[in-house]
């Protein structure tokens, strides 16, 4: 039994039109209840003009689309009800539905409907909120593709093929009589291992680019005092941000700034410049561009090109060392570039910091239109996976019993199935029997 849910789905402010949204077992009921028509003989996917009305006085008159299900988002009988855009109408309707039998829907729980109902499974779930989140037009396409099951699809094949040689274990060991029946032995897992490894690495490898394209990229921006740090902020924003004076310790506090940059949005941060300072304010500055070079996806050490480098620089360029940030000398304007990357950020010439940049980045046209896993919590699977692989291989390669290392193809292909949330949904004999004419 499936309660009637409601929610408001547009946001509540005053526009043409709102809409409320319901779903549940006794939904047509629920509204017939509160509406000047009956919806509940209705057989298949209608649209009504119609009141909605409560102990006799009029709500409002509204547009009900009505589903059928399976055929709705959620899979179940569903109605949208279109009512003038004013909050108050549409907390009116909400409250009526609710005297009349409907509860209020929780987060998400709609798109948690159509996941029970099997008619999308957890990625495209997830993609519906990354394609109401994406900033970018190329992060909203990436979305579509995975709500559309292209990314699903991706993992196909592994589960397949995992699920192949599961089952190819279990009849070794289960039926050793059958004499026409592949050997599931050493060399074999080995070779599975290996094949699927291959696939999961491309997987990684596009998933994280596309994680890239959804999420940006975290900038730092440090240096010492006085090099250009603030002033270059501003020319990526292409406006006056941060404040920049020729005074040295100008920024104390991390200063944020967002830019897309053909498709993929850099997050800023332009750092207090870095030096021993005995003022306490700037200290605690100091600190906090320390932490924000820690936690940047992407550093940028920015040296004053018109200066020799002092032991200021070279401290701060090996603080920075191992995460091999990029090293961009400013004040190209007042100084000779020497075949190094200069820029000058008080003229917006930072073309070649910016070219630099997507080159660390690593994106090609094709990342752009590419279907691929594209959080962390499909990608941290995707590599649980692979460990589960790896540790089946080796356990092969060490001659442990077949039983034993289809313990670790069980966890990989648990993995997999639940990046889809199928993992409860398991039922490898099942799998076994679609492929196997044991009985015969
Ligand atoms: N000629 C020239 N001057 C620049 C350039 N970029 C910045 N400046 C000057 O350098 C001085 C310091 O610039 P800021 O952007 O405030 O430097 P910062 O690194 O943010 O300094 P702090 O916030 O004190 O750490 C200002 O007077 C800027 O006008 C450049 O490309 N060429
Ligand atoms: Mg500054």
């Amino acid at each position: 039994m499936f309660e009637t849910i409601v929610a408001l789905a547009t946001a509540p402010i005053k526009s043409a039109l709102s809409i409320i949204r319901l779903s549940g077992d006794d939904v047509l009921d629920v509204v017939s209840k509160c509406c000047s028509k009956d919806l509940r003989d209705i057989k298949e996917r209608t649209i009504l003009y119609a009141s909605i009305v409560d102990k006799g006085e009029k709500i409002d008159d509204v547009v009900l689309l009505v589903y059928k299900g399976p055929k709705s988002f959620t899979g179940e009988d569903s109605v949208e009800i279109i009512c003038h855009g004013s909050p108050l109408i549409s907390k009116q309707i909400v409250e009526v539905c609710m005297q009349n039998g409907a509860r209020m829907a929780t987060n998400g729980e709609f798109s948690s409907r159509a996941f029970m109902h099997n008619k999308i499974d957890l990625v495209q779930a997830e993609a519906i909120n990354d394609v109401i989140n994406a900033t970018t037009k190329e992060a909203k396409k990436l979305n579509l593709l995975s709500l559309d099951g292209k990314t699903s699809e991706l993992l196909k094949p592994i589960k397949t093929r995992l699920a192949d040689i599961l089952s190819l274990i279990e009849v070794n060991i289960d039926y050793p009589e059958y004499e026409d029946i592949e050997v599931a032995n050493k060399d074999k897992v080995v070779a599975v291992s290996n094949e699927l490894v291959e696939k999961i690495d491309l997987l990684i490898a596009d998933g994280q680019k596309a994680q890239i394209i959804n999420e940006g990229v975290k900038v730092a921006i440090v240096g010492k005092p006085n090099v250009g740090k603030s002033s270059l902020l501003n020319a990526f924003l292409g406006e006056d941000r941060a404040i920049v004076t020729e005074v040295a310790g100008t920024t104390r506090d991390v200063i944020e700034g967002h830019v897309n940059i053909d498709g993929v949005v850099l997050h800023l941060y332009d750092t207090a410049g870095i030096h021993e300072s005995n003022d306490r304010i700037e200290s605690i500055g100091i600190e906090k561009s320390k932490k924000t070079i820690n936690d940047a996806d992407v550093v940028i050490v920015v040296l004053d090109g018109s200066n020799e480098l002092d032991d200021e620089d070279k401290r701060i360029l090996e603080y920075t060392k191992e995460l091999h940030p990029i090293v961009v000398y400013n004040k190209a304007d007042i100084s000779s570039q020497d075949g190094r990357l200069s820029i000058s950020a008080l003229n917006n010439n930072i073309e070649p910091l910016i070219k630099k940049i997507k080159e660390v980045i690593g994106l090609d046209e094709i990342s752009f239109s590419k279907p691929a896993l594209n959080n962390a919590r499909q990608i941290g699977l995707l590599k649980k996976a692979k460990e589960a692989i790896l540790k089946a291989k080796q356990d092969a390669e060490n001659d442990l019993t077949i039983d034993l290392v289809s313990v670790s193809l069980l966890e990989a292909y648990t993995a997999i199935l639940e990046i889809l949330g199928e993992a409860n949904q398991m039922d490898l004999a099942k799998e076994i029997f679609s492929r196997f004419c044991v009985g015969k």
